[in-house]
């Protein structure tokens, strides 16, 4: 039985150095709200993202969905389809009407031309996806946002670390989550933040993560428990020390699959993307099964006859989903179903070797008819 290939592994410190880092919890006895692990977190990342305000939360999807409640937000909010589930549901979970934008075909992010014949009087934000860690055209985006006085969220799950034009990619809109799922770049083994300039909004969701309570006997705002624990903490402490190299080594790896997969014809990987100083998320291929001569549906059975675990990153789209019935019309957002039939992501992790790289790529050149 061949080793089993998974898309992705979760990054850990040595298990002695999170050992030392936990040790002092058997000491305090102080587990989780706001403890001092927490705020060592939330100072690093400030620094290392380089933002004025951090805010911890116990996953990405909390963050936000806890977001868009701070904001205040009402009506109708233009994201996209090509996304993970959380995009979505923390919009519509908000009592708010996703308003679907299609998708541009050179990096899978909002297509900016076509925001502004979206809006209406109802809408009241744009909540682009900085997906696989590419960056939305944020400068467009903020054009948008100032002429027609709406905020912006983004969904920066899969960018941490990013960069644009020297600035880290959370100085761009109003507010930016990512995700320290244990399947992220940078992990706190499940968790998320949000960072933001105005410490109004900090309070208000500062509040909201912990059931709305301002103090002791004052609860202001109906809001969750969403808060990172010590444990998450020492864990993104931790990683937090390691995240450089991790970078640098997915860096390798992508640029193995390139001189692999680069000049397969049939498939499209993503290109670099000017000004930015990436972070190798992901490593998404795009299989033109007319060229290729199979499709994605068969390159993934395959793979997995193979022991390869590849992922359809991100099929079904949102705007699809049986949860909503048949709501909205995917032929709104015609690039989106292109990419999301036909995209396959391929495992991706600091450790993944040149040889089980290699494996992963003969299998895919396998197919090709
Ligand atoms: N917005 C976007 C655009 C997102 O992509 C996400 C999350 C969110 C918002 C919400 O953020 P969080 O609330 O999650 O912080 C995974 C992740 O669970 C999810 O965080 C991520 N996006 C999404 C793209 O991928 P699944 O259902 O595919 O995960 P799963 O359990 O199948 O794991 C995938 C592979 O990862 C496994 O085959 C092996 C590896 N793995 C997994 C786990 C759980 C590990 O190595 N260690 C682990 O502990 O969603």
């Amino acid at each position: 039985m061949k080793e089993k290939i998974l898309v992705t592994r979760s990054s850990m410190p040595d298990f002695d150095e999170y050992i030392d880092e936990i040790s002092d919890l058997w000491e305090t006895h102080w587990l989780t709200n706001m403890g001092e692990k927490h705020c060592i977190l939330e100072n690093t990342l400030k620094e290392y993202l380089n933002v004025e305000n951090v805010s911890l939360f116990s996953n990405g999807h909390m963050a936000l969905e806890l977001a868009i409640q701070a904001m205040n937000l009402t009506g109708e909010v233009i994201t996209t389809p090509f996304t993970f589930a959380s995009t979505t549901h923390a919009i519509v979970r908000n009592g708010l009407t996703p308003v679907f934008c299609d998708i541009n075909a050179e990096d899978y992010t909002i297509d900016v031309t076509k925001i502004e014949s979206l809006i209406t009087d109802k809408t009241s934000a744009i909540i682009p996806v900085h997906v696989y860690g590419n960056v939305c055209n944020v400068e467009e985006i903020d054009r948008i946002a100032k002429k027609y006085d709406l905020k912006v969220i983004y969904d920066a799950a899969h960018a941490f670390g990013v960069k644009y034009k020297g600035k880290g990619i959370a100085e761009y809109g109003d507010v930016s989550m990512f995700s320290f799922h244990a399947t992220k770049v940078f992990n706190t083994i499940e968790g998320g933040a949000l960072c933001f300039k105005n410490p109004e909004f900090g309070k208000r969701v500062n509040r909201l993560k912990n059931f709305g309570i301002r103090d002791e006997e004052v609860v202001d705002s109906i809001g969750a428990n969403a808060k990172m624990n010590e444990f998450q903490a020492a864990m993104g402490i931790c990683n937090l020390r390691h995240v450089h190299a991790e970078i640098e080594k997915r860096k390798k790896v992508i640029n193995r699959y390139k001189k692999n997969l680069g000049d397969v014809l049939g498939i499209t990987i993503l290109q670099p993307q000017d000004h930015v100083q990436a972070n190798y998320a992901y490593f998404p291929i795009v299989i033109d099964d007319k060229i290729f001569g199979s499709t994605r549906n068969e390159v993934y059975n395959y793979l997995k006859t193979q022991n390869i675990f590849s992922r359809k990153y991100f099929y079904p789209l949102t705007n699809s989903f049986d949860c909503f019935h048949g709501q909205f019309d995917t032929n709104q957002t015609p690039i989106a179903v292109y990419i999301s039939k036909r995209v396959l992501t391929l495992p991706l992790y600091a450790d993944l070797s040149f040889d089980n790289i290699d494996i992963v790529c003969n299998a895919i050149k396998k197919c090709q008819k």
